[in-house]
């Protein structure tokens, strides 16, 4: 899979692309991650980016003419269709779902908001959608570009190095659970045990206990918050 990012700050990128799991994987071919500059495609002996909004407002917004060619520069190479997405705290949430369908395309492009966002014109061009890592505001969309390639590495075939794990994440699966509590060594941590079914031997009962962790684990997600921060293992029902 080809991942091409365009931002101002392709710097950003330089630790994480090097970093264990997507170094190996680019090095071993599975995915191919490339930066390209806005900056470059800027016009002036200024170079200018960003400018002031129509209608007043505080901020910058991101001039539609560099990206635009920019991104038209990069989809140019081989895919002009590539499925381009937008990160904008504004756009449509990330989850796990998207995530999968995004790791099956050939390409994708990345582009990184910074300033107050993107002039609209930007969007219905290139024909981009629109995409959230979460309900906050990051200074910029460098950080969300990195989550979208992470999340969508670790599901590249030979990524993860053993292919259960990525099935048996949370939010994967039809169900969409998330995971119950998981122990390793020792078998008692400041008089803590493990639940003694883990040590029981009986994969049948422990594959319907850890099922029932699950179910409880994503309930208690779903209320406020003083119930989400117990993370106990729920009794059984029996
Ligand atoms: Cl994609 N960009 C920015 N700037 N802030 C965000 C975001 C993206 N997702 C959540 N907050």
């Amino acid at each position: 899979m080809r991942i091409d990012i365009v931002t101002l700050f392709p710097e950003m990128f330089a630790s994480f692309l090097d970093g264990s799991l997507l170094g190996a994987a680019r090095r071993a071919g599975t995915i191919d991650v490339r930066l390209t500059d806005i900056r470059d495609f800027a016009e002036g002996v200024h170079r200018q980016v960003d400018d002031r909004p129509f209608g007043g407002g505080p901020g910058m917004l991101l001039m539609p003419g560099p990206v635009v060619s920019c991104v038209e520069a990069v989809r140019s190479a081989g895919s002009p269709e590539a499925r381009t997405m937008l990160l904008t705290p504004g756009g449509r949430p990330l989850d796990q779902p998207l995530v999968e369908e995004l790791a099956g395309l050939e390409r994708l492009v990345l582009v990184c908001g910074r300033y107050e966002g993107f002039d609209a014109r930007i969007a219905q061009t290139l024909a981009a959608e629109e995409v959230s890592i979460g309900d906050y505001v990051l200074s910029g969309g460098e950080v969300a570009a990195m989550v979208i390639v992470d999340a969508v590495a670790r599901l590249l075939p030979g990524v993860l190095g053993h292919e259960e794990s990525a099935a048996q994440d949370s939010f994967s699966g039809a169900d969409r659970l998330v995971e119950g509590p998981q122990y390793t060594r020792p078998r008692e941590f400041r008089g803590l045990p493990v639940p003694e079914i883990l040590l029981s031997g009986d994969h049948g009962r422990i594959a319907t206990w850890r099922h029932d962790q699950a179910v409880a684990a994503t309930v208690r997600r779903n209320q406020p918050s003083p119930i989400h921060s117990s993370s106990q293992p729920q009794r059984s029902p029996s």
